[in-house]
């Protein structure tokens, strides 16, 4: 019987921290997961090391749901951030070694493809207005068919989205945390004046969406909703912090504008409620964070139940084997809806060889046996692990606010 004969973690920063799984079976095929966690990169890699990785020595690398099971039930201590990116890259690296045996890249086990490609979203970002415009421009005569769109609220230092001195989607610093400020009502105010301004001079001929990344009250919430309904949105994302999922009823019974959540959900219960009341449009748990390919499949098959779409988390801070993981399961389940695209920092091509695709706005994970992503761990090997964290927001009175 082939048997799981290494499990080790690989942490490298090309650009940006990354956590790799590798796992080598006994007749040396390897497989690789994302264990990335934004800014507690470390916990996920000594829960892996210390008490993940000794347990997986020996067990049969085909049984990837009964070796889920084995690592959630068995551990007593169940979900959480850190617990089921672990297991997620686990999951991922087993997927990957089971296409690379099959010779089949990982959407054909899934099913095969629902779709020719997975219409991925383009960030575009701005200091003021006319560099917004500027971007959004950019990112449509790239091709892509949807865009993100943040920008700078003037009297307001730093917001989520519009990163400091370029377009590179990093947030995250070294040292303490930086602290930026918060201000609801600039923001209310801001908002609709600039997507007024962007679909004026682009039209309605693509998707636009916005993340609102947690910082309202429902009833705020509400009112952007109205206030952007002129504007057909594809998404407002994170309108308010999800722990309280009863918000999202208020938030719905005033607007139409559609509503998208999940990026810190780590498991199916945290988004049962959310979907089977049909309080939001799409649910955007990603393959990392959320248990791995083999979770975020019942997740997405709960979803299409009650006509919920996918949207998953594609920041830059999971790494390309998660994305990679994404596009598979995007272009074989019917309830996808939307990918998330934040381009990775370069050098990660040192380090990650990807086969994925981009064209006229579609994505294709490549037909490469696996995930499609392979890992050089001698590149890996020169980019030091870099220790940073996200911004913390405070308010005008010193207090911490949702960031
Ligand atoms: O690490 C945190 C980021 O992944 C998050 O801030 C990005 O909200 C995000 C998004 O939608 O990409
Ligand atoms: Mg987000």
């Amino acid at each position: 019987m082939t048997t799981i004969s290494d499990a080790k973690v690989l942490i490298t920063c090309p650009g940006r921290n990354y956590v790799t799984l590798k796992i080598t079976t006994s007749d040396g095929v390897t497989g690789i997961g994302d264990a990335t966690l934004n800014g507690r990169e470390l916990s996920v890699a000594s829960y892996l090391r210390d008490h993940v990785c000794p347990l997986l020595l020996g067990k049969d690398p085909s049984c990837i749901e009964r070796i889920w099971q084995y690592l959630y039930k068995g551990a007593y201590w169940r979900r959480g951030p850190v617990t089921m990116t672990a297991i997620a890259a686990v999951d991922v690296a087993l997927w990957d070694i089971k296409g690379k045996q099959a010779g089949l890249p990982v959407y054909q086990l899934l099913g095969g493809a629902v779709r020719d490609g997975v219409t991925v979203y383009g960030q575009a970002s701005g200091e003021d207005i006319p560099q917004l415009l500027d971007d959004v421009g950019r990112i449509l005569d790239r091709g892509f068919r949807a865009v993100r769109a943040q920008a700078a609220v003037p009297g307001v230092e730093r917001v989520y989205g519009v990163p400091d001195g370029g377009r590179t989607g990093e947030q995250a610093g070294g040292g303490r945390p930086s602290v930026e400020g918060w201000d609801t009502g600039r923001y209310l105010n801001w908002v609709p004046r600039y997507m007024a301004t962007v679909r004026q001079e682009f039209g309605h001929g693509f998707h636009l969406l916005h993340d609102v990344h947690h910082r309202l009250t429902p009833i705020e919430a509400a009112h952007l909703g109205k206030s952007l309904e002129l504007f057909r949105m594809f998404w407002i994302e994170d309108p308010t912090p999800a722990e309280d999922q009863e918000a999202f009823r208020l938030i719905r019974q005033h607007t139409t504008t559609p509503l998208a959540v999940g990026e810190v959900f780590n498991s199916i219960w945290d988004c049962q409620y959310l979907i089977t009341e049909r309080l939001i449009d799409y649910i955007r748990t990603s393959v990392s964070h959320a248990g791995g390919i083999s979770h975020l499949r019942k997740i997405l098959s709960l979803a299409e139940l009650y006509g919920v779409r996918s949207g998953a988390h594609g920041a830059g801070d999971l790494s390309p084997v998660s994305f990679a993981a994404a596009l598979h399961v995007d272009l074989s389940v019917q309830n996808f809806g939307m990918q998330e695209y934040m381009e990775h920092l370069p050098p990660y091509q040192d380090v990650f060889k990807t086969t994925w695709t981009f064209e006229d706005g579609l994505m294709h994970p490549g037909d490469a046996p696996g995930i499609g992503v392979e890992y050089d761990e001698e590149a890996a090997a020169r980019f030091a692990y870099d220790p940073k964290y996200l911004p913390v927001n405070t308010l005008a009175d010193g207090s911490v606010h949702d960031w």
